[in-house]
């Protein structure tokens, strides 16, 4: 006897609309361990949310559990300190020390249909793990709240897991970056990349440099349609923002209640014509400079021989480093042009002092010596795989993105490696056919590509797989003028990410994903996310 629902998928009848999976088995990220039991619990009003007395954080986390309870359902449940006796029926988080071994972000839930218990070794994990639990309640606004039962053992398998935001090419707000924020940490991921600065828009208030963000924050004008299509035509419409360092505050403080490091992305050498044209003598010709409306890359950079750009990044790193708790700052260190340096008497000058054989040397000097004043401060730097030419500096960190490649190179040197391959982890790029989706960067990734992002390189040895720290995606928003946008380009791209970054490798099986998917479409129109239908049509 088979139920019925069970009974037309087998014989092919029921259509991809009509998700068969139960929710037990639709989490995203599939966890690593998940026994469905038998029965479930039945959340009535008289339901508790014990948290450990005196916790702040489990109390808070409790609390977001009782308002996404609420908004499933209406019913509005108490979070009260855990009695000594705990009765019955009561949902509980609690911190067991000895659950470390499943590392920081690890967490046990066993749903039986008189108790629901949530454990790990510490908030973090309880964190990750109520995110399991979201995943249980039902998607339908007014639906009985009823969790199946089930017993979980999870942790990650990568401690970098991130996704990372362009806001200078298009600027998004406070409230957006919050949600892109929520998105992650729905998805288990614990790292957001905030690229602020470009040649397009520099994004953060530095109180020292007033003109990076009045001048350096607007741009005249925006390339309409490809930057390939000649001639360039532009909208003339002034366009720009930024934030004020409250206004970071403020999304970090968010981002730690979600247990997300949040790693600022201040651009070196390069990519760097926002930030002259409000300080034109930092450049190699004086100027004058325009924030760009064309997308690229373009040949006046920050000035190698000038020491007033040494002063200059070490007062904006200054101020930027206090406003992020994380202990790494991205230094960026992609495509820079060595035009300007080649042709500029000081940058020669100095390679001749300091015995530097090329413009690429020069380029690691410049990224050393941001290193040493980073160091010096506590904190470490990551920088483009570019960094790696010419010498890497001796702390750093490489975001490989020209192919694994530069990370493999990094991890060999026993170095740091963050892996986000423009082949598998490029979310600006197509994800369906191009003739039948919006405008986009160029390049093909469907969903299914992302499934197979694996950022362990199979020729490293076990020694130097341990520098791979994990993997990320990008989202260049060149071609991403809307909010909407960056939600159609992130999922359902995002939610392959996460299981990638997350799940055994041995785990991870297409098939079943697609599966789960069914019901991860009806929690992004739940969370009110736009998301590329197009995906649905794209098979292996
Ligand atoms: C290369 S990825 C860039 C970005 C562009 C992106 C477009 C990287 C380090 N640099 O400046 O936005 O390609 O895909």
């Amino acid at each position: 006897w088979l139920p019925l629902a069970a009974f037309l998928s087998l014989s092919g009848a029921v259509s991809a609309q009509q998700p068969a999976a139960s929710p037990a088995a639709s989490i995203i990220p599939q966890p690593v361990r998940l026994m469905a039991g038998t029965g479930s619990f039945v959340v009535t009003p008289a339901t508790k949310i014990y948290v450990d007395p005196k916790n702040g954080e489990l109390r808070r986390i409790g609390e977001t559990l009782s308002q996404d309870i609420r908004r499933t359902s209406g019913v509005q449940l108490q979070v009260v300190a855990t009695p000594s006796n705990p009765d019955a029926g009561s949902i509980r988080l609690t911190l067991r020390p000895a659950l470390d071994t499943l590392s920081t972000e690890g967490y046990m839930l066993s749903v039986q249909p008189t108790q629901v218990v949530l454990a790990a070794s510490n908030a973090q994990g309880v964190f990750r793990g109520l995110q399991t639990i979201r995943q249980l309640l039902p998607v339908q606004r007014g639906a009985a709240v009823r969790l199946p039962a089930v017993e979980v053992i999870d942790k990650p398998r990568y401690q970098w897991r991130g996704m990372h935001l362009d806001v200078s090419r298009h600027f998004f707000g406070v409230e957006f970056v919050k949600k892109y924020i929520d998105y992650l940490a729905l998805h288990k991921l614990n790292t957001f990349h905030w690229h602020l600065t470009d040649d397009q828009g520099w994004r953060i208030e530095i109180k020292k440099y007033p003109r990076l963000t009045s001048v350096g924050g607007w741009r005249d004008g925006t390339l309409i349609g490809h930057y390939t299509d000649q001639p360039h035509q532009f909208d003339n419409v002034r366009y720009g923002g930024f934030y004020t360092q409250e206004q970071i505050r403020e999304v970090v403080r968010y981002a730690q209640e979600r247990y997300i490091t949040v790693v600022p992305e201040i651009e070196m050498p390069g990519h760097a014509v926002a930030a002259l044209a409000g300080y034109p003598e930092l450049s190699c010709t004086g100027g004058p400079f325009k924030v760009e409306g064309l997308w690229g890359v373009f040949d006046d950079i920050f000035c190698a021989g000038n020491e007033q750009t040494f002063t200059f990044l070490q007062d904006v790193l200054t101020e930027v480093m206090p406003l992020f708790p994380g202990k790494i700052v991205h230094i960026g260190g992609d495509e820079a042009p060595k035009t300007r340096w080649h042709n500029c008497p000081k940058c020669q000058a100095r390679m001749k002092a300091e015995g530097l054989k090329d413009e690429h040397e020069l380029q690691s000097y410049f990224v050393q010596r941001m290193e040493k004043f980073v160091n010096s401060k506590g904190k470490s730097i990551i920088g483009w795989d570019e960094i790696l030419e010419g010498g890497l500096a001796p702390n750093a960190a490489v975001m490989s993105w020209r192919g694994q490649e530069g990370g493999t190179t990094a991890a060999r040197q026993k170095h740091n490696v963050v892996m986000t391959p423009g082949s598998h982890s490029y979310f600006d790029h197509y994800q369906g056919l191009p003739e039948l989706e919006p405008l986009a960067f160029g390049g093909y990734l469907p969903l299914s590509k992302v499934y197979t992002f694996e950022p362990t390189p199979k020729e490293l040895t076990p020694a130097e797989q341990q520098y791979i720290l994990g993997g990320q995606a990008n989202i260049w928003t060149e071609y991403i003028p809307t909010e909407q946008q960056v939600e159609y380009m992130a999922f359902p791209r995002m939610s392959a990410l996460a299981e990638a970054l997350w799940t055994p490798a041995r785990q991870r099986n297409w098939p079943d994903f697609q599966q789960r998917m069914q019901q991860q479409y009806r929690r992004y129109e739940a969370w009110g996310g736009n998301y590329a239908r197009s995906a649905f049509n794209v098979r292996p």
